[in-house]
């Protein structure tokens, strides 16, 4: 990302106080957000929120140490966007892993400071000549993140076609945290969930969720808040939603961790994965001219 290019967006987008962008890792562009209870960065790159912490608190997202920071490339951490599918294509396994949004180029609609004293910005994904034949349907996407003492993202997808059609997503939300063997998470109690480490056979939550292996769940038909409670960092994350009946819990634990890319070996300990999806069975059909919204909201208890 050449200079020129951050100024062209402080002059057209920046807010004194309030939105600087600025050049990240590898010259990638940044936008620092500003508010007056709480601040945020977001990567051009993937459309991806990197950084939330309310005023006076220590940071609720996590990015790996060992993350990629490249244009074209996943960044590790934060919230990438996965869309118009979640996790493996539905017929064709060919095409990327949780869709193409994550890695591709964003640019910057609009941002505003609003007189509540939060501060938002949209960011709208740059349609290129490969995603029409990864997904071969006319769209807009964007993304809405407004910052004050909660984080709010609201992924927006429109159908600008003539036909109907179908996708999954996700705000792959990771979120910072002592100790995960320290950590449990509720709102997911007596819920089904889709377990991927067996063939995504269906099974019944029987309580918290606490960790000491590998979890890569996918719960359906849920549209409650999750609470992680962090004994070790002594808070507790409160992630509420819209336009979402499912939630995917995350954690590679200790062999998975060691053998993805992107990832150190002990940060298993430090991050935890809830996310706000349309996964599994949940689905999202949009008609021509309609559009889906997929809101989470972040704050500290
Ligand atoms: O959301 C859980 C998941 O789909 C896991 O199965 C795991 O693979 C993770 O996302 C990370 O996927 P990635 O493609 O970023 O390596």
């Amino acid at each position: 990302m050449m200079n020129t290019q951050i100024s062209d967006l402080n002059d057209e987008f920046g807010i004194e106080g309030a939105v600087e962008f600025a050049e990240g890792p590898n010259g990638l562009a940044i936008a620092n957000i500003t508010s007056n209870s709480g601040k945020a960065s977001i990567a051009l790159n993937g459309g991806t929120v990197l950084s939330f912490a309310p005023n006076g608190e220590e940071d609720v997202l996590w990015v790996s140490s060992e993350s990629a920071f490249e244009e074209g490339k996943a960044i590790r951490g934060g919230i990438p966007v996965c869309w118009p599918w979640f996790g493996s294509h539905p017929t064709d396994a060919s095409k990327p892993s949780h869709g193409f949004a994550r890695y591709s180029a964003w640019r910057v609609a609009y941002t505003d400071a609003l007189d509540d004293g939060t501060v938002a910005i949209r960011l709208e994904m740059a349609v290129s000549d490969e995603m029409n034949t990864l997904f071969p349907y006319p769209f807009s996407l964007y993304l809405d993140v407004c910052v004050g003492k909660t984080l709010m993202v609201n992924l927006i997808t429109r159908n600008t076609g003539t036909e109907t059609f179908q996708i999954t997503d996700a705000l792959h939300s990771y979120f910072s945290i002592g100790d995960i063997s320290q950590v449990t998470v509720s709102g997911l109690e007596s819920t089904q969930y889709l377990d991927k480490l067996e063939k995504f056979r269906q099974k019944g939550q029987d309580g918290l969720i606490s960790f000491n292996k590998e979890v890569d769940r996918v719960y359906i038909d849920t549209k409650s808040d999750c609470i992680i409670d962090d004994a070790a960092k002594k808070r507790k994350i409160r992630i509420s939603k819209t336009g979402s009946s499912s939630t995917v819990v995350w954690n590679p634990w200790i062999e998975t961790a060691a053998a993805m890319g992107n990832l150190g070996d002990n940060e298993y300990l430090e991050f935890l994965c809830v996310e706000t999806t349309n996964a599994g069975t949940d689905i999202i059909e949009i008609k021509p001219g309609d559009r889906h919204v997929l809101s989470a909201v972040t704050g500290l208890e």
